[in-house]
């Protein structure tokens, strides 16, 4: 039988600094961050016609201050899970270019050897322990992870992103009701943009919200606007204190809007099944726009950020380059860091 350990406290080192009034240079930093992310994206776009990258690509253009803000609120030591629609979950946890590169191209440098592709991109090292194109699968993952933590008294939390979708599953119900019974460290990170492939929630969902379908559940539930960076570091930051105070998991549910088609480069609004927004709409939803507007206010110039994007895109396309050349993995390597 299991034994429950005394449940530990968070780290307050960890949560330490992580204050959502973030300064000029801290806001300088989280930018950076989030526009290696939609660089990156960019890149894959201007690059995906020419048919090296042999995976299928689900890009988060809008969603990215999601993984970013999230992980940049969560304590050292933490185990992430996530998605096929993960690029900024990866990027935001490593920062690693290259690996990210090699993976979609499928070469030996990929972070896990070319074999993984976009959809499964893993970095055990740096706390993402995997990332998964079946949905849901990857929430009882952390759940387990969370479990394994509480067994062994270590003061680790667990995070598991996934989609709107997914809440629609039933191991998702499953995975919440066992972290709530035993008041696992997990926090559940519903990335909602309304969305499952083609299909609107209002379509697919026998509940009024997510949030209001929680209640009842021994959990903390925040809501927030996921296309605003400050806003999603601030709803992480405060959960975590909730869970801190009274142990128990937290569910952060957090809107964004999905610029580009379900898979693939492209946008998609002449399919009709989602109104196009306006340009004004647009700004407002897009993270990357509301960054800047907030570094203009500290007073930081155009030519600053574009400073920026300029060694942003840099890496980027050495990063590309190197993974073109790199070579495939040897036919030896065909059946190690697999399972069977
Ligand atoms: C178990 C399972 N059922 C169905 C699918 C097909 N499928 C792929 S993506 C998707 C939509 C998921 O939507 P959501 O969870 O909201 O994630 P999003 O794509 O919006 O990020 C579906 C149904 C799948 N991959 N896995
Ligand atoms: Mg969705």
């Amino acid at each position: 039988m299991l034994q429950k350990a005394s449940p530990p406290t968070l780290r307050d080192a960890a949560l330490a600094g992580r204050q959502a009034s973030a300064t000029r240079a801290d806001t300088l930093a989280l930018y950076h961050k989030l526009l290696l992310v939609r660089r990156a994206e960019e890149k894959i776009r201007e690059e995906y016609a020419s048919n090296e990258m042999k995976t299928p690509v689900h890009l988060g253009i809008g969603g990215e201050a999601i993984s970013v803000g999230v992980c940049h609120a969560l304590p050292p030591g933490t185990k992430a899970f996530g998605t096929y629609r993960n690029h900024a979950l990866y990027l935001a946890l490593t920062g690693d270019t290259d690996g990210f590169f090699g993976e979609l191209y499928g070469k030996v440098t990929g972070a896990s050897k070319g074999k993984a592709g976009s959809m499964h991109l893993a970095a055990p090292e740096q706390g993402l322990m995997a990332t998964s194109a079946v949905v849901g699968t990857t929430i009882p993952l952390a759940v387990g992870a969370a479990l394994a933590h509480q067994y062994r008294g270590e003061p680790h939390l667990a995070v598991a992103f996934f989609g709107d979708g997914a809440v629609e599953e039933g191991v998702f119900w499953e995975s919440l009701n066992f972290a709530c019974l035993k008041q696992l460290r997990m926090l559940f990170v519903c990335e909602d943009n309304d969305l499952a492939i083609h299909t609107a929630a209002s379509e697919r969902q026998g509940f009024r919200s997510i949030p209001e379908a929680l209640q009842g559940f021994r959990c903390h539930v925040a809501s927030g606007d996921g296309s605003d960076l400050q806003g999603v570091i601030a709803a992480t930051t405060q959960i975590l204190g909730r869970m801190e105070q009274d142990s128990r998991p937290g569910f952060l549910h957090l809107t964004y809007f999905r610029f580009l088609e379900h898979v693939g480069p492209m946008e998609d609004f002449h399919a009709g099944y989602r109104p196009q927004p306006s340009p004004e709409e647009r700004l407002r939803l897009d993270p990357v726009w509301r960054v800047e507007q907030r570094l203009f206010e500290h007073g930081v110039s155009r030519q600053e950020l574009d400073a920026i994007r300029s060694s942003i895109d840099e890496q980027i396309a050495r990063s590309v380059d190197a993974a073109r050349q790199a070579p495939f993995a040897s036919p030896s390597e065909l059946s190690t860091d697999v399972w069977g």
